[in-house]
């Protein structure tokens, strides 16, 4: 008898009418013979769809070529459709779940005739943890189908771990013909379904990562109680030997990757990491906040990765693999063989192919690689990697840091005075967009915890969520806001950031452990200058003086904008945030 996986694949293939099922078990001899396919059978456009690199040099490693518009997530054609629009909020593109799935149903009719559809079985988490979660994905592309079996735990095991249950994470994905007219990203939360068509770039198509794990997980952890969250998992140990767990939340292209894994500017500390995007955040055993990464891989932005920003990225990448690693809309140095972008250590390369494979040089005075390009790597391959990274109940948290990239008004760090103060910081956040997501790059925007574009329902009652979690928490995280990103009268970065970060953290761990004060400000704690580690430090004191600068009358218009931004969550905005919004505006009005 068809068990309930293998009557909803069945179904499927009658709508896509693909030429052939082929169901992946996970194993290195399949993920060869898929990028041996992509190198000869498939293409997007006049590119195959893998091209193998420089083997000596990248072991293991794979150019992919996107169509040129489908470089970055889009969020104006991303919904999420639950039955009732106030569910989805202000925060989210909403139709009805029946106007949704008519279009998607029209929109995937025949759609992979004569091309093969994968089956995907993947865990989000590690298969042995209670917060783990069994999902079938089908597509019609190999690169997908690497890109998952490198970025989840994918293989038959799921298969028996699902049997006869019918509560499997469905996700269904199409490239379509990549017309960004038919391009949608659908979510049925009420259903545990993602349904993708039109686009193959990772937030849009590997429908475990920012739509099932943060988009769907976070409407279930609201039900259930727990968080779901586009934060950075590590642990840092201190020069007393004593590794303490941090998470950081910080939007797309603001730092995570590069924060997870930095390599320490102070000899005494080290990071270890455990994850650089999504991480599950349950209550433990013990009453403590617990925090499993859901991924096994990293999708990371190649641009500005380097030996000198983030070493132990590029070992992790040059590493030899078990898994293959996949570079997508880098450039290619044609006398190599090898991967370049903008960033990366040495001079320019005199023979350079752009992302899309025409000739170029600096004087065209455009990027060789698309300021989105990234890479695909095995967490397994990263030389910083936790050894608590495959435990199944995950690690307790001390401190929670949300960050943001602000040229300007927002300190290095800041301590909440209190969780709900906390919460309070993550419901105000702001950060100058990226080129993660399509559109314009460096407009401020609001965008709480990280989350604008991932939270899977109404804003207004994820914060209610996060302060209610506070309450059920036996010892509640310490809650910190950080931005490395401020800059100068000339635009130049103010804080030397990636290795130095370790500063901040130190500080941050000192807190958590009652070893220094800190100066209270109207917008809450920060450091005094002397107690942040300035060994080896190339800013000048009065520069570090200044990034823990409050400045009462550049307040003003930022306090407006936060207020204009929570009020359009109406009655869904939790009274605590309202009452820290008010006693933040009178600090700041007295100060
Ligand atoms: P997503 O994968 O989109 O979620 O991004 P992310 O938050 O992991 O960002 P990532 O670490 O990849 O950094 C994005 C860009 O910011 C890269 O070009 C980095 O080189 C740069 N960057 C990261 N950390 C710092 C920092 O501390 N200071 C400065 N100035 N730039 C940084
Ligand atoms: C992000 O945009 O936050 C990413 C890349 O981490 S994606 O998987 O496309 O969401
Ligand atoms: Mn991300």
């Amino acid at each position: 008898m068809a068990t309930p996986v293998e009557k909803w694949v069945e179904e499927q293939a009658r709508l896509f009418e693909p030429k052939s099922i082929y169901w992946c078990d996970g194993s290195e001899g399949e993920a060869r013979r898929l990028i041996e396919m992509g190198m000869r059978e498939e293409k997007i456009g006049a590119h195959d769809i893998f091209r193998e690199l420089n083997q000596k040099n990248w072991p293991k490693s794979y150019l992919h070529r996107s169509h040129p518009t489908d470089v970055a997530r889009t969020e104006k054609l991303t919904f999420v459709c639950p039955s009732e629009k106030d569910q989805a909020g202000p925060n989210n593109n909403w139709m009805t779940p029946k106007e949704a799935k008519a279009l998607m149903t029209k929109l995937s009719r025949g759609a992979m005739r004569g091309k093969t559809m994968y089956v995907l079985p993947y865990m989000m988490g590690h298969p042995d943890s209670p917060y783990a979660r069994a999902c079938i994905q089908i597509t019609d592309v190999s690169y997908v189908a690497v890109s998952m079996r490198v970025m989840t735990r994918m293989g038959k095991h799921v298969l028996d771990k699902i049997g006869s249950r019918e509560t499997f994470v469905k996700g269904i994905h199409s490239v379509g013909d990549f017309d960004p007219e038919k391009r949608f990203i659908m979510h049925f939360p009420e259903e545990g379904l993602v349904w993708s068509v039109g686009s193959g770039y990772g937030g849009n198509a590997l429908l475990g990562k920012k739509c099932f794990a943060l988009r769907i997980a976070s409407w279930l952890g609201l039900k259930q109680g727990w968080l779901a969250e586009h934060m950075v998992i590590m642990g840092i140990e201190d020069l007393h030997g004593q590794v303490t767990y941090i998470t950081a939340a910080m939007p797309s292209a603001c730092g995570k990757t590069n924060l997870a894994m930095l390599e320490s500017a102070l000899p005494e500390y080290k990071v270890y990491t455990i994850g650089d995007d999504i991480a599950w955040l349950n209550i433990g055993p013990d009453g403590r906040l617990y925090a499993i990464n859901a991924e096994a891989g990293f999708f990371g932005v190649a641009p500005g990765t380097s030996m000198k920003s983030n070493p132990n990225m590029v070992r992790t990448l040059k590493g030899s693999n078990f898994y293959p690693t996949l570079f997508t809309n880098v450039a290619l140095n044609t006398d190599t063989n090898e991967p370049w972008w903008e960033g990366l250590d040495g001079s320019v390369p005199e023979h350079l192919l752009d992302w899309q494979g025409n000739p170029w040089s600096p004087s065209m005075g455009t990027k060789a690689a698309q300021p989105n390009s990234r890479f695909t790597v095995s967490l397994y391959n990263c030389p910083t990697l936790s050894k608590e990274f495959d435990n199944p109940q995950g690690v307790p948290i001390s401190a929670i840091i949300l960050g943001g990239r602000r040229s300007r008004l927002i300190p290095l760090v800041t301590e909440a005075f209190n969780w709900d103060h906390g919460v309070f910081f993550g419901a105000r956040m702001g950060s100058e967009t990226t080129a993660a997501a399509a559109g314009k790059v460096g407009v401020l925007r609001r965008d709480p915890f990280a989350m604008l574009p991932f939270c899977g329902y109404n804003m207004g009652d994820y914060f209610r969520h996060w302060i209610n979690m506070g309450k059920l928490i036996s010892r509640p995280p310490k809650i910190f806001s950080m931005n490395a990103f401020r800059v100068d009268e000339n635009g130049k970065f103010m804080w030397p950031g990636f290795g130095d970060n370790i500063r901040v953290l130190k500080w941050v761990l000192d807190r958590v452990h009652g070893r220094v004060g800190a100066r209270e400000t109207p917008i809450g704690l920060v450091p005094k200058v002397e107690d942040i580690n300035s060994y080896g430090l190339d800013v000048p004191a009065d520069d570090l003086k200044k990034l823990f600068e409050f400045k009462p009358d550049e307040w003003g218009p930022e306090l407006e904008d936060i207020k204009k931004f929570l009020d359009g969550f109406g009655r869904h905005i939790p009274y605590e945030i309202r009452q820290n919004y008010e006693d933040l505006a009178s600090r700041v009005r007295r100060s």
